[in-house]
């Protein structure tokens, strides 16, 4: 049996608690791949006064050489991207092609992690007075408390960790229990590539870990992905004990198809983007916006596309789905097929577990679920307004472009949104009236890149951004300088008017 650890104060560790959970393949939950640790508040005291110490040391170390470590980091993970990337699927699910392009976000965002420690720009602006110097510089915070979800297993925790680690900040990482084995082998590449050992902590567990980290005072950084509903909890704690706080939560996005679109090329899209990582995407397509002219022609080969897509263990080549990460988010989906046939939507088809072979064995064994549609869905419904993070798709149909745009913004969250038209005052349009922190012209919901400002309005955010430049102002602090060499005392709003 193969017993994992936490790393804490600079060593892998067991668990203060004693107490272990067990991470099974999803595709087949006799696939065992070992314990973790399911650590309580104890473990992360440790973790965090380790942390403390570990700030103390990696802020004065010069911005390029903290990205000499992440640059090592990018190499270690190009070197290791296929292990990696097997690991991830046996653990989470999703098909190789996919856990590849994961791991390639984290090797992206290193690379730009390295060369931003070499920019960290801060302003010079001229001062109101003569023989004066104004400045803006950029500070580390403190020990950031990442808490990260199974969907992304690599690459979100590198969008955390990695700018937070560039700016000088020391890292305590809660993963998903559901996928600790790829955040095992990400710190291992940190300490590998000459992070010092305590700059990083790693504490497996529930949410009880993620908890005591929010909770905790010498913690004033936290950065969550997961839930609305966890979000809001959390962002109520850190409200309180004044914490900076970014959260990347729900999403119920649209793909809108006009009747000048390029259909071949919209449905291609829409497949990727609805049934991509089994539709367990923050950026996944849930509903399709479709307008009159093209709805019934586009409804039926999309079906018939959907239907013939094959289900099963994402290592095996000719896997287009894998599947759903435990039961819990089965029975989920299972309950939103019944709440959608109940409200009077068609489905069209999937709807329920898969059935048939997987490596010689059954799909049973796994928590698999057919890639399910729904037509005639109405805006309002149920169906229509809650994320299911899952394979299902609802499409709604609209007369015009501008109850295409009412729908698409007709509910709670606002990540990101596509549109395929030809039209390209339409398109523009889009760009400008969507509510959503990212729009796609002639592409699907999904595909953000990392060195670009990733999250999204409304309840699906706080306002901050992860990726691209941004992120780099979550994790540090402003501070300006003023630097008088006239002197005299030279009063600001006063001498000079
Ligand atoms: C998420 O859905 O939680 O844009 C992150 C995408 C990926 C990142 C998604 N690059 O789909």
């Amino acid at each position: 049996m193969t017993t994992f650890k936490n790393f804490i104060g600079g060593q892998w560790v067991a668990p203060a608690t004693g107490e272990y959970f067990d991470n099974r393949n999803p595709a087949d939950q006799d696939d065992f791949i070992g314990r973790f640790p399911a650590s309580g508040a104890e473990d992360v005291e440790r973790a965090v006064q380790s942390a403390v110490r570990g700030f103390a040391r990696w802020k004065n170390t010069p911005a390029p050489a903290r990205g000499d470590v992440l640059r090592r980091v990018g190499d270690l993970l190009a070197a290791r991207k296929e292990e990696i990337a097997t690991l991830m699927t046996r653990e989470m699910g999703k098909p190789l092609a996919e856990t590849r392009g994961d791991v390639q976000e984290g090797i992206d965002t290193a690379y730009y992690a390295a060369t931003e420690g070499r920019r960290l720009f801060g302003h010079t602006v001229p001062s109101e007075l003569r023989e004066k110097w104004a400045m803006s510089m950029r500070r580390p915070i403190g020990v950031c408390g990442l808490i990260t979800p199974f969907n992304f297993p690599l690459a979100i925790p590198t969008w955390k960790a990695f700018p937070a680690l560039l700016c000088g900040n020391s890292v305590i990482l809660k993963p998903a229990e559901d996928v600790p084995h790829t955040a095992t082998v990400l710190v291992e590449i940190l300490l590998e590539a000459g992070l010092p050992s305590d700059v990083i902590q790693l504490v497996h567990g529930m949410g009880e870990v993620g908890k005591a980290i929010v909770e905790h005072p010498l913690v004033p950084v936290i950065s969550f992905t997961g839930s609305t509903e966890t979000g809001r909890s959390i962002g109520e704690t850190c409200g309180r004990m004044h914490k900076r706080l970014s959260l990347e939560m729900g999403g119920k996005n649209a793909q809108i198809v006009l009747d000048d679109a390029n259909l071949d090329l919209a449905i291609d899209g829409v497949l990727w983007g609805a049934f991509g990582t089994t539709g367990q995407r923050c950026t996944a397509t849930s509903r399709l916006i479709l307008q009159d002219g093209i709805h019934d022609t586009f409804v039926d080969q999309l079906v018939a596309r959907a239907t013939a897509l094959r289900l099963g263990d994402g290592r095996l080549a000719g896997t287009d789905v894998g599947p759903l990460v435990h039961a819990t988010s089965r029975e989920k989906v299972e309950r939103y097929v019944q709440i959608g046939l109940s409200q009077g939507a068609t489905l069209r088809t999937g709807g329920r577990r898969a059935s048939g072979t997987l490596n010689g064995g059954s799909l049973e064994r796994g928590f698999f679920f057919e890639p399910t549609i729904f037509t005639g869905v109405t805006a309002g419904s149920r169906l229509e307004q809650e994320e299911i993070f899952g394979p299902v798709l609802s499409v709604i149909r609209v007369p015009s472009v501008e109850e295409a745009f009412t729908v698409n913004n007709d509910v709670r969250y606002g990540l990101s949104s596509s549109i395929y038209t030809s039209n390209v005052n339409v398109a523009f349009r889009a760009l400008q009236d969507l509510d959503n922190g990212i729009t796609y012209v002639n592409a699907p919901t999904i595909g953000a890149e990392a060195h670009m400002p990733f999250g999204g309005v409304k309840e699906t955010g706080n306002g901050h951004r992860e990726g691209g430049w941004e992120v780099y102002e979550f994790y540090s602090e402003t501070k300006v300088g003023y630097v008088d060499y006239s002197g005299v005392l030279q009063r600001a709003q006063i001498d000079n008017y």
